[in-house]
């Protein structure tokens, strides 16, 4: 049985609301008052209904894609739910989260002594919340008079998180159907202080952002991966990092080779030369398509292969041809991971203009860099949200090789609702 609360003005407001999503089939199992009608504030009721599953109507169905009719990830991947409604109901189901807000260094935070702080001390530090809880209440009641023209109001408890996503750039069909579906499944227990709230987003949020987690070669298996995207967006330098940390960073040391792919740019190919002699890394370079397959070839006793292309301006087709004949003469003799490298400095709509330009390429995953030079990350979100492709690293910066990051949907939404910190990395 499916559990659904619905809310309104009076018990039976809450019921019609209901029965226009779920029709007659719901069970009433509970009515509450949660607050009383007061000077500028209407009463606020909830009621629980329970649904047998396949009593669901097309209308409330609508939400819930069933998983097999999306794409699925080719390579091991964060448990994701692009099902935004399936995962609101899982985060609703554990109301009572235990775990701490952020947990991306989760290395760090968990080798941390436990500290046994005073009574006093926990009492004051509780009161200090409790305040802080109802100065934001207070900033929020202001909110009803402008919150934004959609078609479910956005309750106050809600604001701080709402104009957080907003500002990021997340796409706003993104942001009204999150905050919809919130609002149906989000239990009102939970909705009590901004620490709840916050943390049931950041939950949801992780939940839909889809990560291709490294992984290194099987024995005997070679790993080649190749860089895409549009110009200056830090191709070359990621190259460089992501051979350093195979060559030198693992615990393991992998044999990698370099292809340079890049026919238009005086000093490309020099670029990638001069790490490539630093690190003692075998290169090849490729000018004309038919030279990729032999430039793979020899470069055959290593175990990762990482090919480094021209920038290429999203609406130049004739460069990206150039690259997709390349990948042609492959043959399917190796499976060639293509990797789009995009700047999380642009906006949402310039990101997928980009992606759908290079997604003649097979992208299989995402890389976005630059993090350390923008404050919204809702554009980087919404796009792999939009795609459904996983996202694989993250560059922070110009340094060689300390400046990627393995992508994980924590550092993403900590950089989204609390901005990128360097030293949390
Ligand atoms: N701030 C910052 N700069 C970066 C980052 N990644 C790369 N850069 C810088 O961006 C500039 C361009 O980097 P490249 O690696 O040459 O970019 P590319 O995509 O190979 O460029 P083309 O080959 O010309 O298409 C260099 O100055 C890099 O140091 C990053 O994550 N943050
Ligand atoms: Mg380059």
């Amino acid at each position: 049985m499916k559990i659904l609360t619905f809310t309104g003005s009076t018990p039976s407001e809450a019921l019609k609301k209901a029965k226009i999503e779920i029709g007659d089939e719901g069970m009433l199992i509970e009515t509450r008052e949660i607050h009383k009608k007061a000077l500028g504030r209407e009463a606020l009721y909830e009621i629980i209904i329970g649904i047998e599953e396949n009593n669901i109507s097309e209308t409330y169905k609508k939400y819930t894609k069933p998983l097999q009719e999306q794409k699925p990830l080719k390579q091991k991947s964060e448990d994701v739910l692009y099902d935004i409604s399936h995962a609101a109901k899982q985060i609703s189901k554990i109301a009572d989260v235990k775990e701490p807000l952020y947990e991306y260094n989760n290395k760090k935070t968990n080798t941390a002594k436990p500290s046994y702080e005073p009574k006093e001390l926990k009492e004051i530090k509780s009161e200090i919340n409790k305040l802080g809880d109802k100065v934001k209440l207070i900033q929020n009641m202001f909110w009803e008079e402008k919150s934004p023209e959609l078609e479910i109001s956005i309750p106050p408890e809600f604001a701080e998180i709402y104009r957080l996503a907003s500002q990021s750039g997340m796409n706003k069909n993104h942001l009204d159907e999150i905050m919809s579906i919130t609002l149906e499944h989000m239990p009102y227990k939970m909705r009590e202080n901004s620490t709840t709230v916050k943390r049931y987003f950041q939950t949801l949020l992780r939940k839909m952002i889809p990560i291709r987690r490294e992984s290194v070669p099987a024995p005997g298996v070679k790993k080649i991966v190749m860089l895409v995207g549009p110009t200056g967006v830090g191709k070359t330098t990621s190259i460089a990092k992501i051979a350093a940390r195979y060559s030198y960073l693992l615990q393991k040391r992998y044999k990698v080779g370099l292809v340079v792919l890049d026919t238009y740019r005086i000093g490309a190919v020099e670029q990638l030369m001069q790490y490539a002699r630093m690190m003692k890394l075998g290169i090849e370079t490729v000018v004309d398509p038919p030279e990729f397959a032999s430039a793979i070839n020899s470069l055959k006793y290593c175990d990762y292969i990482l090919i480094d292309t021209m920038g290429s301006s999203p609406y130049d087709r004739e460069k990206i041809e150039k690259i997709y004949e390349c990948l042609e003469t492959n043959n399917g003799d190796y499976n060639i991971d293509v990797v789009l490298v995009m700047p999380s400095s642009i906006k949402y709509d310039d990101l997928k203009a980009t992606y759908d330009s290079f997604s003649t390429l097979n992208i299989d995953t995402l890389m976005f860099t630059k993090l350390d030079e923008t404050i919204g990350f809702g554009n980087i979100f919404s796009l792999s949200y939009e795609t459904k492709k996983p996202i694989s690293y993250f560059s922070v910066g110009q340094e060689v090789p300390e400046d990627l990051i393995c992508a994980s949907s924590s550092f993403l939404v900590e950089c989204l609702l609390n901005g990128f910190n360097r030293s949390k990395v």
